[in-house]
């Protein structure tokens, strides 16, 4: 076999594994009581051009607060971090539009840094990196399509330069709490000493704004959501119907959180060939698809200080309804990572 086809063959494979994994979870997921399905599924190619849609809607407040917050804090960013030649490496990148404005930037002071996009839809990636060579003549990128936690592997094999991540657009808030702390904490394993994160929360504010962004009367939310079930039919052989189960979302004040849900609207069962059986639903029973978990100032720093990094900045909007905040990695406590937690 020459080195070419090779390739291809591992390529091939790597699809491979993907799908039995996507299966294998979605499988873990609908046998469940309740059931849910992982957030990371909603973002096929439709997925993430849905995704695009909803960050231009008028009720999606986030992007437009962390476009204000990049637009008017760049050169305070840019001071703190573009001393030394580093690699920018952005966790979730999607469409990059917000990116943008760091990048236009950082290249206009003619900082040295390599744009590292990563983000689990190839087709975002792809699309995203075309965008780029076309817009940014000179700019040095290396995009990867894989999940966050294969990304944070990915920078820890990069070069000796400094990193600077992002992760910004509030994407810790599809964690939860538990999971965030999990990701913090091998991020911070990933990265060196005196690296710097920035990071995007959410801010809890009043109710109506919350619900209005993730019940858009548009229905473009809803469709994102429901896209994971044609997504299974696509690729699993699943047979649902997608008309067959409704979109729900409304706030958790216990959780902090906005909470997601695909409901069937009758009693049914569906196959999905590649789980090898099929899943009953009773009438009114939900499928969790998401949550997105919302901060206080107070939470972010104390998980700052856990997961060994000191908050050096924190950027709000005009409304203050979304902050970015810089931290930059610190010595772990103790003699290693493990030791951390304390
Ligand atoms: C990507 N993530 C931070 C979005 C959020 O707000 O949880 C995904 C989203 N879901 C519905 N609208 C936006």
């Amino acid at each position: 076999m020459n080195g070419q086809s090779r390739e291809k063959e591992s390529r091939l494979c790597e699809a491979d594994d993907c799908l039995k994994e996507f299966a294998e979870e979605v499988a873990a997921g609908l046998s469940l009581t309740p059931k849910q399905l992982p957030c990371k599924y909603l973002y096929d190619a439709e997925g993430s051009r849905l995704f695009q849609a909803i960050m231009e809607l008028e009720e999606y407040y986030p992007t437009r607060c962390e476009t204000e917050i990049l637009n008017r804090h760049k050169e305070d960013i840019s001071t703190i971090v573009g001393k030394a030649e580093f690699n920018l490496v952005e966790l979730g990148a999607g469409d990059g539009a917000k990116t943008k404005i760091l990048l236009r930037h950082f290249l206009d002071l003619g900082l040295s840094f390599r744009y590292v996009p990563i983000d689990i839809s190839p087709s975002a990636v792809q699309g995203l990196t075309c965008d780029l060579r076309k817009e940014f003549k000179g700019l040095a990128i290396q995009g990867l399509a894989t999940d966050y936690f294969e990304g944070l592997r990915h920078l820890a094999r990069l070069d000796r330069r400094s990193s600077f991540v992002l992760f910004l657009g509030s994407n810790i808030g599809n964690f939860t709490p538990g999971e965030s702390l999990i990701f913090l904490s091998s991020l911070r394993t990933s990265l060196r000493t005196g690296d710097y994160i920035l990071v995007g929360f959410d801010l809890k504010k009043d109710l109506n704004t919350l619900l209005r962004a993730y019940n858009d009367p548009k229905g473009v939310t809803a469709r994102f959501n429901t896209n994971i079930l044609r997504r299974i039919n696509d690729e699993l052989g699943g047979n649902f119907v997608p008309s067959q189960f409704e979109y729900f979302s409304t706030y958790n004040p216990r959780a902090g959180a906005i909470e997601s849900f695909l409901i069937s609207l009758r009693r049914q069962n569906v196959l999905v060939e590649q789980c090898g059986r099929s899943f009953s639903f009773s009438k009114w029973e939900p499928i969790h698809t998401e949550s997105s978990y919302k901060f206080r100032k107070e939470d972010f720093g104390r998980m700052a200080r856990r997961q060994g990094f000191r908050a050096v900045a924190s950027f709000c909007d005009s409304r203050r309804y979304f902050t970015d905040t810089l931290w930059q990695a610190v010595p772990f406590r103790g003699s290693g990572p493990q030791d951390q937690c304390v």
